[in-house]
């Protein structure tokens, strides 16, 4: 579920670089449009993976998705889940996608669907759909499968769990059967993948003769931690991670990576910069950077070698031949803070220290996306962002002098 950019250059391409490959295939769903999945479907799921390091480009065609829908076509991913032969279903749908407040309604619906034909039913969230397949592979008894979160949540198998057991206690029966056959398993995914301007897609396309290119980086990672009762490609053989514990790895990532990226979104578009790798030149923001890594770092263990994951960072978001544009990644800021910033200044702050560096960010979050600057609006956001925060009096104080230190810096 999610035929984004992403999925292609992750873990369609592990499942293609794995060593029993051809005995896997992807069928795919977008999110909604059908524009991509027509594209896909008209060179059979082949794409050009365009890996772009500072030195040129490297193309390749990836032949791992067998089958490309859009994501509004229901009755075949209600089949596809029923069917025997599937054994995971892997998720690439946005963090904002696990709390999206259209499940009500499909509560609603699904609880109507008890002895019902399941024909006919149309869930409006991903989380909707994947319980209505659920319910069509139970009745079809098709056995255990495994659900693999690839979105940036922490523990994000168990965000995934919650979410499906809170549409699934609809459906008498259900969530007893998803505990017996269903793992959830948790992964934390890492490979920078910018959205292409329609420029860029339409050169690549002249270039490739591909109608759906993908570019990245050359870095990639995948941590898994879970089961896979229903067999699963040898990823590892292309390099993905199983771990028994994948928090410490996820952490790493979620703060260091993609705080900073959170960080530049905001305070480096307020400077005036569009991408990563503008932004990190600018001495002001890799300041900021720097001082918001030393804060998290504390609180990772030391053997993560994090002083050359740092290095690496750096060297990644530097890569001038990425144009990663920092509106991309501003997009559900609030979601994002929430889970790459608030925990790391909820740890300064027990320690007893200031997190002054954090409230930096979230200062410039506030000026990008914040109500007003009078102290009850940003009090008000932050206990958004963080309970514990938002009544902390010396971090609001933190918050509202770099706030106001922003000044009217606004977004160009
Ligand atoms: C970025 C991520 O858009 C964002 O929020 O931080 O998409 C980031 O590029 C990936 O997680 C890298 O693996």
């Amino acid at each position: 579920m999610g035929l984004g950019a992403f999925h292609r250059s992750h873990l369609a391409w592990y499942t293609a670089h794995a060593s029993d490959a051809e005995q896997w295939g992807i069928a795919a769903y977008t999110g909604r449009s059908a524009g991509l999945a027509d594209d896909l479907s008209a060179q059979d799921g082949l794409y050009t993976l365009v890996v772009r390091s500072p030195a040129g480009d490297e193309a390749e065609r990836v032949g791992s998705i067998v089958r490309a829908h859009p994501g509004t076509d229901i009755p075949s991913f209600v089949n596809d889940l029923a069917a025997l032969e599937t054994a995971i279903v892997s998720l690439t749908i946005t963090e904002a996608a696990y709390a999206d407040e259209r499940t009500s309604l499909d509560r609603t619906l699904l609880a109507g669907s008890a002895d019902a034909d399941l024909d006919g039913l149309r869930p409006l969230t991903a989380i909707g759909r994947l319980v209505l397949g659920l319910e069509a592979r139970r009745r079809a008894d098709s056995g255990a499968l495994a659900l693999v979160s690839c979105d940036n949540l922490p523990e994000n198998g168990g965000v995934l769990r919650q979410a499906v057991h809170a549409v699934a206690i609809e459906v008498p029966g259900l969530v007893d059967w998803i505990d017996a056959h269903v793992s959830f398993v948790s992964s934390s995914v890492d490979r920078i993948t910018p959205r292409l301007s329609d420029e860029e897609a339409a050169e690549l396309a002249e270039r490739y003769g591909d109608r759906a290119p993908v570019v990245a980086e050359p870095f990639s990672d995948w941590v898994i931690a879970g089961e896979f009762p229903g067999g699963r490609p040898q990823w590892e053989t292309a390099g993905a991670r199983f771990a028994d514990e994948l928090e410490p790895w996820e952490a790493r990532k979620l703060w260091l990576l993609n705080g900073a990226h959170t960080l530049l979104a905001s305070l480096g578009r307020l400077r005036g910069h569009r991408t990563v790798s503008e932004a990190i030149a600018d001495a002001d923001c890799l300041r900021s950077v720097e001082a918001y890594w030393d804060e998290a770092c504390r609180h990772l263990p030391p053997e993560l070698e994090l002083p050359e994951y740092r290095a690496a960072l750096l060297e990644r978001f530097r890569n001038p031949r990425i144009r990663h544009l920092l509106a991309q990644i501003g997009l559900d800021a609030d979601t994002k803070m929430r889970v790459r910033i608030a925990p790391v200044a909820e740890r300064e702050r027990s320690a007893g220290r200031s997190a002054d560096a954090c409230a930096k960010v979230v200062a410039a979050w506030l000026a990008v996306d914040g109500p007003g600057t009078d102290r009850s609006s940003v009090e008000c956001a932050i206990v958004d962002l963080s309970p514990v925060l938002g009544v902390d009096a010396a971090f609001v104080e933190a918050v509202l002098a770099s706030r106001r230190s922003i000044g009217d810096l606004t977004l160009r």
